[in-house]
């Protein structure tokens, strides 16, 4: 991990081999397929989610979807709708490795949701800095997001792009990204990897294009003690991983599988 590391220090972000083996993304991927199915139907759970259909057709490159087009691009609280997920979050490498990240003695977790880029529609996302920001935010920028890569990414599946080495240059400003910028750099991984993305660097990426889907669950972290500048909360904020760990132990949810 340590090389990892580095390149984290010096890029803005890294992107690691497969954490999670081929068996257990498939039985990830079949309990993501259905919650976004029940997405589609239930309204409590379609208040925690953006559709496709709801985001400008600029941003899927000017395709059309249709309005009974049920796609879901962002799943919110992802471990509140799916408790089985929880022991994904709590992988023992990702908690290591955001423990390292954050230098910390201990860390929360800030919020889990399901991005999605639907094969042929999925949207890309505009440059941006994940600090601050206006849904779960720290006061400082002591956090780190990191995505578990269901599908892998590529170039075609709208993989995540960075700006390399933005996180230390502050005066950079999304609007003033060349096309062409030689430190742009796509986190391409094959499925199970996770990336981590730093807090201050600069990432979006293009839409979708390919014909397979492009599934990512995204976890922010935070340093325990360091309080939150915003009011919203999901059901696993500010719950460290031995807080989670208790309460799905004691839950009774279903188990996936030992060692996630
Ligand atoms: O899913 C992605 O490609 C990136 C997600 C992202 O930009 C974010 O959560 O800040």
């Amino acid at each position: 991990m340590h090389d990892g590391i580095e390149r984290y220090e010096a890029d803005g972000f890294l992107v690691t081999g497969p954490v999670f083996p081929p068996q257990d993304i498939e039985t990830i991927i079949r309990s993501v397929d259905a919650l976004c199915e029940r997405a589609a139907r239930d309204s409590a759970m379609a208040e925690h989610c953006v559709f496709e259909r709801d985001q400008p057709k600029e941003k899927r490159g000017g395709a059309e979807v249709r309005e009974d087009d049920m796609s879901v691009f962002i799943l919110g609280d992802l471990p509140r709708f799916c408790p089985e997920l929880l022991p994904v979050i709590l992988n023992a490498q990702l908690a290591g490795l955001v423990s390292e990240l954050l230098g910390a003695s201990g860390i929360v977790t800030h919020f889990a949701n399901l991005t999605a880029k639907t094969a042929g529609i999925g949207s890309g996302i505009s440059w941006h800095r994940d600090f601050p920001n206006k849904f779960i935010s720290p006061v400082t920028p002591e956090m780190v997001r990191t995505m578990i890569c269901l599908d892998g990414m590529s170039p075609e599946n709208g993989a995540t792009t960075f700006l390399r080495g933005s996180h230390k240059t502050p005066g950079i400003q999304a609007s003033s990204i060349a096309e062409n910028d030689a430190d742009i750099a796509a986190a391409v991984c094959a499925p199970g990897g996770i990336v981590a993305i730093h807090p201050l660097v600069l990432h979006g990426g293009p839409p979708n294009t390919s014909s397979r889907p492009r599934r990512n669950i995204v976890i922010q972290w935070g340093r325990k003690g360091v309080p939150l500048a915003t009011d919203n909360s999901e059901s696993i904020t500010g719950k460290t991983v031995e807080d989670l760990r208790a309460e799905f132990h004691g839950s009774g949810a279903p188990t996936m599988r030992d060692g996630f």
